[in-house]
């Protein structure tokens, strides 16, 4: 055999053939389009806010309910091309215009991407700041009369909702929405930027406090992050001016 025949064998043997011999290359799938909305993962451990909210109750929350509002709202983006490449604060503005599962889930969606932030480990939370404590009391004429109007706002919410401290533009005013509606929603009862807000549904606090609701809003201070409320509140307020 020629020298040459037998390097070519030896190179067929051996799969080191050229790209004449090799296999057609696939033709590459299409990539997946991009979906609209993604669940963020929490800024802490799951386990991280207990005593006061357990870790099963947590994972659950976050990665099956939030999850599912995420799912949903993407679902609902891809049928309707008249909200593709909204905001979510966009979606949310027009939303009396769009069918019940945009609401839902672009409430769901909304609604516990912002409560996740105002939660923080116990102890970590901080201190209302001097111009939202200042606000506080002009408004509800101390911090312990918000506290109560914020708790019986959660309490008084029949089945499902969220209890809200809102900043309105010239006030601070404590709201209740039901199911998953909030503040930015163009038909909203009391329209403003969300400062602090707690989710009311079960999901958020019946494995640990069963029916109970009220000692579950009574304990949510305890991780209550007032870092985030006041960044909140400076944000909402400036843009007033
Ligand atoms: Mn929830």
């Amino acid at each position: 055999m020629p020298a040459i025949v037998r390097i070519a064998a030896a190179a067929l043997v051996l799969g080191l053939a050229g790209p004449a011999l090799a296999a057609p290359a696939a033709s590459p799938a299409p990539a997946p389009a991009a979906e609209a909305f993604s669940l963020a993962p929490l800024p802490y451990a799951y386990e991280a806010l207990e005593p006061v909210i357990d870790a099963q109750t947590m994972r659950i929350h976050h990665g099956k309910h939030h999850q599912a509002y995420v799912n949903n709202l993407n679902t609902a983006v891809k049928a309707s091309p008249a909200l593709q490449g909204k905001s979510l604060e966009a979606i949310l503005a027009d939303v009396q215009n769009q069918p019940a599962v945009v609401r839902n889930n672009a409430g769901g969606h909304y609604n516990h991407t912002l409560f996740w932030t105002l939660m923080a480990p116990p102890g970590t939370g901080g201190e209302p700041s001097a111009a939202l404590a200042d606000r506080i009391r002009k408004d509800f004429g101390s911090i312990d009369a918000f506290k109560q109007a914020f708790q019986a706002a959660g309490a008084q919410r029949f089945g499902s909702g969220w209890a809200w401290l809102v900043w309105t533009g010239d006030k601070l005013v404590v709201t209740s929405t039901p199911y998953q509606d909030n503040p930015l929603m163009g038909d909203a009862p009391v329209k403003g930027a969300p400062i602090i807000a707690n989710d009311v549904w079960e999901h958020a606090y019946y494995l640990k406090y069963q029916n109970n609701r009220g000692a579950y809003l009574s304990g949510w201070w305890g991780v209550l992050n007032w870092n985030q409320a006041n960044r909140l509140f400076e944000t909402a307020t400036r843009k007033g001016k």
